[in-house]
């Protein structure tokens, strides 16, 4: 059936006239070693002008690594880690691909590239089993930015423990010169435990195949490409990223924060398809290649614009970009006034925090109220419980939260108005009344009163529910 349709598609869709000499003899081309690189690299353009014949070798391997802070995973990878390693070959090229399967892995593996064309993209002469190696070759037909995967079954199993990346073919020109390349590939986990849920999490069938992930991420951990792992540019630079989806499930609504494609080759093919573009679709098994310029000092947030798999699932990078302001082009904040129009009460909004539902141990409360504070807290109050000046009130060594637990009780369950002094500064806001259990309140504030040099009693539940 499939087979049939897949043909009828075939014959549908007008044939690609292929540049590509298939007389010339392989066995004269010119032998080339690539060196795949590592996410956020990618390997340099081949500038070649003429066909070569590539060895690209890459090692199945099982290995438990980290997925979130606290959190660990038993992937499966290509080369050792998520992605796997960025291919470039050129249009034309003949390629000698090798899949080595370590002695230590539990399952047989292969690959399946989007750019072979040829049963199974290569899955069928790839196929190998744990302590072998198998070998295939074919020509690079088709020049575009292509995922690969592993599709050993349960495919979609091989898929979601990690085993996917990308492969460049460069049309024969290669691409335009720009100061950057960067390789980023968004995928999904689907752990036991839910998100942020601490030690090694197995594999999920049932969360798969609902497509309900823990966590949406890029380069394959949650803060993989954040902090001092964000990628660098400087102002007046041109940047290229190559852009993967390896799925297993969602398709990516891929966006920069405080930046515009100039241009994007729509799903990974070599026209620029649409410039001035501020998301881009990516669909799972796809890619794009978007570029743009980087004019002013900032920190770019590359995201999934379904913006909750950015904020609380994982799925955001950062592009830091150092150089001279220009006020030309943006002037950072010029006023900062207080506005509090009339009535402005206390609102109230749903809390997202997730805690496990039994905590009674003063770590176990720690730990879940933790959790609740980085969801429900850290917006406002920051990761640090620093606070902001004039704003947010610290919770660092807070008087205000340490002399009186009945009123930190209140605050967090009722919400908070009115001047109040913090450690002798004065603030006056409105902290809405966030909806949280009983439970997680205790947690939170077990948390925030013994962190960051805080030291107070446990809060319990029981705490909490005398607080009326
Ligand atoms: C939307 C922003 C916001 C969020 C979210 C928020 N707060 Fe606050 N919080 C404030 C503001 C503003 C004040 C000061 C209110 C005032 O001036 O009366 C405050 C005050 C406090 C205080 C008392 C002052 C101090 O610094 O000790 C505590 C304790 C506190 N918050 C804890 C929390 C905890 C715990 C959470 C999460 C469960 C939380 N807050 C979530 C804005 C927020
Ligand atoms: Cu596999």
């Amino acid at each position: 059936m499939i087979y049939a349709f897949l043909f009828l598609l075939a014959m549908l869709t007008p044939g690609q006239a292929s540049a590509v000499d298939l007389n010339i003899d392989i066995t004269k081309l010119p032998v080339i070693e690539t060196t795949p690189t590592y996410a956020p690299n990618v390997p340099p353009p081949t500038n070649r002008k003429t066909p070569a014949r590539i060895k690209v070798s890459i090692e199945t391997k099982e290995l438990r690594g980290r997925l979130a802070d606290g959190v660990d995973y038993t992937f499966w990878t290509f080369g050792g880690t998520v992605p796997g390693p960025m291919i470039r070959v050129r249009h034309g090229d003949y390629v000698d691909f090798t899949l080595k399967n370590h002695p230590s892995s539990k399952m047989p593996h292969n690959i399946d590239l989007h750019a072979v064309t040829g049963q199974g993209g290569g899955a069928e002469g790839s196929f190998t089993t744990p302590g072998h190696s198998s070998t295939f070759s074919f020509r690079a037909l088709n020049p575009g930015l292509y995922v690969y995967h592993c599709a050993t079954a349960p495919v979609g199993m091989h898929i979601a423990n990690g085993m996917y990346g990308m492969i460049l073919v460069e049309p024969e020109a290669g691409f335009p010169k720009v100061d950057r390349e960067f390789y980023v590939v968004q995928s999904e986990f689907y752990p036991k435990g839910k998100n942020g849920a601490k030690g090694l999490q197995p594999f999920d069938m049932e969360k798969a195949v609902k497509e309900q992930p823990e966590y949406v991420v890029f380069n394959g951990a949650v803060g993989a490409m954040n902090g001092d792992k964000a990628i660098n540019a400087k102002v007046g630079e041109t940047v290229r990223i190559f852009f993967g989806n390896g799925g297993p499930n969602l398709v990516s609504s891929f966006h920069v924060i405080g930046e515009v494609f100039d241009k994007v080759y729509g799903e990974g093919g070599i026209k620029v398809s649409q410039e001035q573009v501020q998301t881009t679709l990516v669909p799972a098994g796809g890619s794009a290649i978007v570029e743009f310029k980087v004019e002013v000092p900032s920190t770019l947030i590359l995201v999934d614009h379904s913006i909750f798999r950015a904020f609380n699932k994982g799925a955001l990078g950062m592009l830091k970009v150092e150089g001279p302001a220009n006020a030309k082009i943006y002037t950072g904040k010029t006023v900062d006034a207080i506005y509090l129009p009339e009535g402005g009460a206390i609102q109230s909004i749903a809390s997202t925090a997730a805690a496990p539902k039994v905590t009674n141990t003063f770590e176990e409360r720690f730990a879940a109220g933790k959790s609740v504070y980085l969801n429900a807290c850290a917006a406002c109050h920051q990761a640090g419980g620093e606070g902001i000046a004039g704003a947010f009130p610290p919770l660092v060594k807070s008087d205000f939260l340490l002399a009186n637990r009945t009123r930190a009780i209140e605050t967090v369950k009722k919400g908070l108005s009115g001047p109040i002094k913090v450690n002798g500064v004065a603030f006056d806001g409105v902290m809405p009344a966030l909806g949280l259990s009983d439970e997680d309140i205790a947690n939170v504030l077990t948390f925030v009163s013994n962190s960051w040099g805080n030291k107070a009693k446990m809060f319990t539940t029981s705490d909490v529910k005398k607080v009326k």
